[in-house]
């Protein structure tokens, strides 16, 4: 029975039944994330559910193809991750599909004849693979939906269609590339499985991604949270208040994690013991596992840290952020805000007095894609160089693209905000050698395994607020003028 079940590593902090004012307020909110493109209508709704029958025919259609025994009935099956697992995607966001195959089926036939499959359809477009990466995919636009579709062959003959994916024994003698692909799924139907009242968990989701991503802190590539750690944290506040409503959920949310004792690790529950053997987050066993500054561990085995690319700085960034939304939330509480305050933008460009500016730049689209995927992926590192030079420095997660018309499209700027202390004042730091050897580090790693082709170059300036705006877009750089005057 979910009404007597515990959910979570700790009782809950609070039962109590929602007010007519907190209700109200629930109400208020989903009407002022209205605006902002975060729910989808019904017939959009039914076409994503159409695509989804379609795209498993498919898959069940490629499977019988590859089975030799008459009279048998191999099934295969397409399950979902994600924002649209979750029950939380906005307008236009993509489905993270996974198709799971028996044995007979192999990885290679997936990028092969399922792929060429694909390519007869005509729904599809924009069909690529990813077949070397960390998780393999094919991606595709079906009838207008962009769609991610990662592989998993089970050691079963047969993948009936109401198999689900809990059970951790059906990671027994997979390969690892199925183990991570299997991954994801597993991950968002234990964090469903984990939170007492799903309706509420994904009201709050919702509020809860719109705002970090107006506020700069959505990305996991980035030092910041990605979906999935989010998700985790708004479960794990569900947990503690199961039956609140999603507005006291939210204001719980802001407290409970700018007051949390990082890096004490956010779990839902307790790991699974199992004699699978695969390697899995343990700071009291791990070395290497102490070093994470926010850990928020996956509930499904193997568990792992979601956020290990967060750095001292963007720590930092998010306690703020949390801090500042409790006190929004609270004074909204009081009648002293609408929502709409907690949606507003950042003003991460008038925030700090120096910057430093990211320009990655190729010709051609195909060594861009490569190039500005390395040089972001490498950003992380450069945060760590400075932040032995400097309080804190901040990258704002979003790249921007050209300018103007004279400029190529192959363009890429990120910006980090950094921030000086009476110790460091900025003219006593010199970062020329953070920067020269981070310039270094991305030519080199761009040479093994070759990617690196004339074409690319990336230039990184150290650039003072007065100087800022002509790097921006002419919106932004409007802004920041205008809040200069003021200043
Ligand atoms: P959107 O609504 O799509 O913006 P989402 O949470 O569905 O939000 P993604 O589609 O980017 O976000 O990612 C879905 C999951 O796919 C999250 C994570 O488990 C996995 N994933 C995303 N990016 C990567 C990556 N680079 N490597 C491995 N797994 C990834
Ligand atoms: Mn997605
Ligand atoms: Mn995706």
């Amino acid at each position: 029975n979910q009404a007597d079940k515990q959910f979570g590593v700790s009782p809950p902090l609070s039962k109590a039944i929602p007010t007519e004012i907190e209700l109200g307020l629930t109400e208020a909110l989903q009407k002022s994330m209205q605006p902002f493109g975060v729910f989808e209508t019904d017939a959009e709704l039914n076409h994503r559910i159409m695509v989804l029958s379609k795209i498993d025919k498919m898959v069940k259609e490629w499977i019988i193809s590859l089975t030799q025994k008459a009279n048998t009935s191999p099934g295969g099956k397409v399950y979902t991750f994600g924002s649209y697992r979750l029950g939380v995607q906005t307008k236009g966001a993509d489905i993270d599909t996974l198709c799971v195959a028996p044995r007979h089926i192999s990885r290679k036939e997936f990028f092969d004849s399922f792929y060429k499959k694909l390519e007869s359809c005509p729904e599809v477009k924009n069909l690529h693979a990813v077949e070397e990466a960390f998780v393999p995919v094919i991606k595709m636009t079906f009838d207008g939906i962009e769609m991610d579709m990662l592989f998993a062959r089970l050691a079963a003959p047969t993948i009936p269609d109401d198999l689900t994916l809990t059970d951790s024994k059906i990671l027994k003698n997979l390969d690892t590339k199925c183990v991570r692909s299997l991954n994801g799924c597993r991950v968002t139907d234990e964090i469903l499985r984990q939170v007492p009242d799903v309706d509420s968990f994904r009201m709050t989701l919702r509020a809860v991604k719109l705002w970090a991503k107006r506020k700069g802190v959505y990305s996991n590539a980035l030092g910041f949270l990605g979906g999935v750690s989010w998700a985790m944290l708004v479960a794990r506040t569900c947990q503690l208040y199961p039956t609140a409503t999603p507005a006291v959920i939210l204001l719980k949310f802001f407290y409970i994690w700018s007051v949390w004792e990082w890096p004490g690790p956010v779990l839902l529950r307790q790991p699974e013991v199992t004699d699978l053997g695969f390697p899995e987050w343990d700071a009291k066993i791990n070395v290497a596992d102490r070093f994470h500054l926010m850990p928020i561990i996956t509930p499904a085995y193997p568990q792992q840290n979601s956020t290990f690319n967060v750095s001292r700085s963007s720590r930092s960034v998010l306690l703020d952020h949390f801090k500042e939304g409790y006190d929004i939330t609270e004074k909204i509480f009081a009648g002293k805000y609408k929502w709409e305050k907690l949606f507003e933008e950042s003003n991460f460009f008038t925030s700090y007095r120096h910057y430093i500016v990211l320009i990655a730049r190729a010709e051609s689209e195909s060594s861009f894609l490569k190039w500005q995927g390395l040089v972001e992926s490498r950003i992380r590192v450069l945060i760590q160089s400075l932040e032995g030079s400097v309080t804190r420095a901040h990258v704002y997660p979003k790249a921007f693209g050209k300018l103007d018309d004279d400029e190529g499209p192959y363009v890429s700027r990120w910006f980090i905000g950094l921030l000086f202390d009476e110790k460091n004042k900025p003219q006593n730091v010199d970062l020329t050698e953070c920067i020269q050897s981070f310039i270094d580090l991305v030519y080199k790693q761009a040479r093994f395994p070759a990617i690196l082709t004339h074409d690319m170059s990336i230039d990184v300036k150290y650039v003072r607020k007065k100087f800022l705006p002509q790097y921006l877009p002419s919106d932004i750089a409007e802004k920041v003028r205008t809040a200069m005057k003021k200043s």
